[in-house]
């Protein structure tokens, strides 16, 4: 239970609760329930040619589907439908259709007779090019700090917003150097999430997965524009953008190496715009979580910056020694976890293992330096895991996998190939035996569904770009179709995306800023039936099943909230299907 309750939440301080919920779900017994009008499901966005393709048609005793142009009655491929299967995540019976062998572009629909056609999606080489721009430019929107300016934003320009120019040390932090109420300076940085603050844990996984993009796909992230102010330098977009946190990151460490945990304010802002937030801002006990994330995520940046050095003078040996200082302090302090101040009442992200995090560092620590002592002192788990916030094990076997031919003769390149194969192999297998051909089971749909998703895609990526399997590729596309609609309500969860999209984040720009239309590219959490918000809401969920547990309301923040530790596989997911089934 310990475990899943870090899955099941953002942030652990609503955990009482979201363990309930689940226990409570887990003894229902799901009806189906055919709604005609959501009977073919597809990747609303469409696919690139040579990709996987299939749709989810609900059972209703047809044999044969057929893809048409979009609007019309010319039938452009034929296929036969697969047998009926339940998916127990839905409670749903439904055929797949398998159209990878069509691979003409243009635009499309999916019919089969006596249903409607499905929803409209397109063929192209380029699919996935705009949305992962706009994926990206998620976290340009979401700058602490600055002011977005039309040039680069249009309607969604906005005013500065928390300068965290003056920042004050919470009693929580004090030492003998900074004693409380000693005022740093600590801006920069992205909004976690829905919410103004800073966490350092979040920015951990996340920074790393931007980062991790760029290091696998570096010419295809080398050539892309994301219109971002610093486009047009010599520095990739998605680099200058994750050096926007990682600018903050760097003032989060305390002289003694110790990393803060977070940058918040003593109560969550309400949903205004981020000019009118509060400006005064804390920064909140150092943590062995946050230090080790720091770690890592500094030593990660230390050698993809190496590169850029004239444009970022001197930061890639000052992160490697910032990352150095964090692992030193967090060496000598093994097991500080966060407690939440009793006046301090924004999310929490405590992490009570911090065994994965310590791995993680000693990872990025070993592959950056050379180090054979770092390497010794990873001790990871035996069965590699879906990475989430609180869990990041596996995020050392990515960077070890990616690095392999280039270790020290310490590095077992055996087992770093079977952790990274084992855990596709598992995936690959859930995919298989899924009515609905995607690894996500009853079991996923927590807090933040969409991400484990698009993270469990990741994972399978990384598979196959160790051994080139193409089941793993395709089961990675599947995961990525839910997440564009593919799913038990026929719904992009991607903002911009798709024929239905969510309208209403749980996230105070979109709210506050009067424009009906959310900013394009964001993923919001996704399916949860967890609903400790519906009393916040004014009208009920349509439905307990976990799959279809969705209310795309602000109110319901556990299934339409938005964060940085979500948008990142979906950057880092979208970029590679586009390089990788080009
Ligand atoms: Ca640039
Ligand atoms: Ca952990």
């Amino acid at each position: 239970m310990l475990r899943g309750f870090f899955y099941l939440t953002r942030f652990s301080m609503k955990a009482a609760a979201a363990c309930l919920s689940v226990s409570l779900v887990a003894g229902i017994a799901f009806a189906g329930e055919a709604d005609p009008a959501l009977a073919i499901r597809v990747n609303q966005l469409g696919f690139m040619p040579l990709a996987h393709k299939v749709a989810v048609v609900s059972a209703s005793g047809a044999t044969a589907f057929s893809i048409v142009r979009a609007g019309t009655s010319k039938v452009v491929y034929s296929g036969k439908l697969s047998a009926a299967a339940t998916w127990e995540a839905s409670g749903e019976s439904v055929q797949l259709a398998d159209f990878s062998a069509f691979q003409r572009t243009g635009d499309y629909q999916v019919r089969v007779t006596g249903l409607p056609d499905s929803p409209r999606f397109g063929v192209r080489t380029d699919q996935y090019a705009q949305l992962n721009q706009s994926a990206l430019r998620y976290y340009y929107l979401n700058r602490a700090s600055i002011a977005v300016s039309k040039q680069f934003a249009g309607k969604y320009a906005r005013a500065a917003g928390h300068p965290d120019d003056r920042v004050i040390v919470h009693a929580s932090a004090a030492t003998a150097t900074r004693p409380e109420g000693t005022v740093i300076a600590s801006p920069k940085g992205w909004y976690d999430a829905g919410d103004y603050n800073k966490y350092i844990v979040n920015s951990g996984i996340s920074t790393y997965t931007l980062l991790a993009a760029y290091e696998h796909f570096p010419d295809y992230y080398r050539k892309q524009s994301s219109n971002i102010p610093e486009s047009g330098d010599a520095v990739p977009d998605v680099l200058n953008e994750a050096m926007w946190n990682l600018a903050w990151m760097l003032t989060m460490q305390d002289e003694d190496g110790g990393v803060y945990h977070k940058l918040t304010n003593k109560l969550f802002d309400g949903m205004v715009m981020p000019e009118q937030g509060s400006v005064e801002r804390y920064v909140v006990q150092k943590t062995t979580a946050a230090t080790l994330d720091f770690a890592a995520v500094m030593a990660t940046a230390s050698r993809i910056y190496r590169q850029y050095d004239s444009a970022f003078p001197g930061f890639s040996a000052r992160a490697l020694k910032s990352a150095e200082r964090a692992w030193q302090w967090a060496q000598a302090n093994p097991g500080v976890l966060y407690r939440q101040p009793a006046d301090v009442k924004t999310g929490e992200y405590a992490d009570r293992n911090v065994s994965d995090e310590l791995a993680w560092a000693a990872a990025e620590l070993y592959i950056t330096t050379k180090n054979d002592s770092y390497y010794q002192a990873m001790r990871l788990p035996q069965v590699s895991t879906v990475p989430s916030w609180s869990d990041v094990g596996s995020l050392a076997w990515i960077s070890l996998s990616q690095h392999r031919s280039n270790l020290t003769a310490t590095a077992d390149r055996q087992l770093i190939a079977t952790h990274i194969d084992q855990l596709a192999s598992t995936l690959l297998d859930r995919t298989e035996k899924s009515a609905y051909n995607v690894a996500m089971q009853t079991a996923d749909f927590v807090w933040g569904s969409n991400a484990v998703a698009l993270n469990q895609a990741m994972m399978l990526i990384q598979g196959y770009r160790l051994n080139a399997r193409r089941e793993y590729l395709d089961a990675a596309q599947s995961l990525f179709d839910y997440v564009l609609g593919r799913n038990a309500i026929n719904r992009s969860f991607v903002t911009g995306y798709g024929s239905m999209q969510p309208m209403h984040p749980h996230h105070r720009i979109s709210q506050a800023d009067g424009i009906v239309e959310p900013a394009p590219g964001m993923l919001i959490g996704g399916p949860t039936a967890l609903q400790i918000d519906a009393r916040e809401c004014k009208v009920p969920y349509p439905s307990k099943v976990p799959a279809k547990s969705y209310l795309d309301d602000v109110c319901s923040y556990t299934t339409t909230e938005v964060a940085i530790n979500w948008n990142a596989p979906l950057v880092y997911v979208s970029g590679a299907l586009q390089v990788l089934t080009r």
